[in-house]
């Protein structure tokens, strides 16, 4: 058993640290937010994610897993940090180059660093070149050599490639990229990874494990563009997408995804714009994919826009406002971004109805003019239903409700599911 230091107890570095504790591993969480650790302390996540709340009190309470607001000396350190984009869609490394700078004086010769955290290809020896740049007197490896030192530091790129909302049973059963900066490194951090990993680990270098993470979520951002695609297209065309689809999908090697109100979240809609940001020539259709998903957002707005002009003051209904079914994560949700544009009209009203919401973030909970309500007041009281995500429990409404609304189903809720 090791000692390990997560750097970064958000999405990623939480549950993993909750994980390495449970598989025996001492754990120190470091975080920079203050009401993170203590809350942590307590035995409690900062976000709701199924059996996360039961493996971390397990943790706290072995004694296991302990946050705090400085790194600690350890056998492995691993980097999970947000990794989002700046102006002009440019990686934004600030946080890992925190990261690393905060734990640079606490590394001792043998140690391993793993970089979690999805990152455009060379971050790994970026962060290897500037902790070598701050640990002058320790002997760090270089980028493919065959050489090894004893008592070298050793440092791999490992994404994570988690579900949210499956993330603890991901954790475990996923296969891992282990992406070495050598291939000593890589042995190194498979060693960390067979304590709880029950998905086989695949061995590469450190930049071929950086570009499968983006590549994995470029591909489903592509995938999504497709159904996004398509559906504006049957709009046009008078064409039920829904059926459409279903009945495409019939076709052996044909699964087309859904259509959405855009595509959210941390990942898919960030990562892709590495890839463009890195080879912008070589990326026509990556860069396409995220141009059509935000354009599937401004369209859903605009229906919505010219449904409101049939009346004086309408009341709109939004259901759903988190980036993707049954997580209560609004981070780059496009229902979120739909709400905050329908406010800026002052003639409207908007109801939001999330059953994974307990409040609306702090920014938008005084605004006068919105409101969050359970289905049924927002069905009873709206002008205009905007069905936007497809949580579980939205499944049991019942359309013949709905009939007298306007209604803009962007997730295919109301459609009636056809048996032949
Ligand atoms: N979406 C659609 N239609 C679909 C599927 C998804 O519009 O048919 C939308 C969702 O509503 C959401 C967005 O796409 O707004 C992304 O949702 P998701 O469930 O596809 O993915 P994430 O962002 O929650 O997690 C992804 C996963 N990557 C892949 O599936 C390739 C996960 O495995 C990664 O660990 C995660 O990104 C990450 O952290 O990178």
């Amino acid at each position: 058993m090791s000692k390990v230091c997560v750097v970064g107890l958000g999405y990623i570095g939480l549950p993993t640290a909750a994980m390495l504790a449970s598989a025996g591993h001492t754990v120190i969480g470091f975080d920079i937010n203050p009401d993170v650790v203590a809350k942590v302390n307590q035995g409690h996540a900062h976000f709701r994610e199924p059996d996360l709340e039961m493996l971390l009190a397990a943790a706290v309470k072995t004694g296991r897993l302990t946050a705090q607001l400085t790194p600690a000396e350890a056998d492995y350190y691993i980097i999970a940090v947000p990794t989002p984009f700046k102006d002009g869609k440019k990686p934004d490394l600030s946080y890992v180059d925190a990261g690393s700078d905060a734990i640079a004086p606490y590394l001792r010769p043998g140690c391993t660093v793993i970089l979690e955290s999805t990152s455009p290809v060379g971050t790994t020896e970026r962060i290897t070149a500037r902790l070598a740049g701050k640990r002058k007197e320790l002997v760090f490896p270089v980028y493919k050599s065959e050489d090894h030192h004893e008592g070298q530091v050793y440092v791999v790129h490992c994404p994570e490639r988690i579900l949210p909302g499956q993330m603890v049973r991901e954790l475990v059963s996923n296969d891992r990229i282990i992406g070495g900066m050598t291939e000593f490194c890589v042995a190194k951090a498979a060693s960390l990874y067979e304590t709880f990993v029950k998905g086989t680990s695949y061995n590469t270098d450190c930049r071929t494990a950086e570009f499968v993470k983006l590549m994995e979520n470029a591909y489903r951002d592509v995938n999504i563009a497709f159904a996004n695609e398509v559906s504006l297209i049957c709009d046009r065309l008078d064409v039920d997408v829904w059926r459409a689809i279903e009945l495409a999908n019939k076709h052996p090697r044909v699964a087309i995804l859904k259509p959405g109100p855009g595509v959210g979240g941390h990942c898919i809609a960030v990562d892709p714009w590495f890839i463009v940001d890195s080879a912008p020539e070589q990326s026509r259709l990556i860069r396409s994919a995220r141009e059509i998903n935000d354009h599937k957002t401004d369209y859903v707005y605009d229906r919505i826009l010219h449904a409101a002009g049939r009346f004086r003051n309408p009341v709109i209904a939004c259901f759903g406002v988190t980036y993707k079914p049954d997580v209560d994560d609004l981070r780059e949700s496009p229902a979120l971004h739909i709400v905050e544009r329908l406010l800026r009209n002052s003639k409207f009203k908007v109801l939001v109805c999330d059953p994974m919401l307990k409040d609306l973030p702090s920014k938008m909970a005084a605004h006068p003019r919105l409101k969050l309500v359970d289905a049924e007041t927002a069905r009873a009281e709206a002008d205009i239903v905007a069905f936007l995500v497809g949580h579980k429990k939205f499944r049991n409404l019942q359309p013949q409700k709905f009939l007298e609304k306007v209604v803009v189903d962007t997730i295919g809720l109301m459609a009636v599911p056809q048996a032949h």
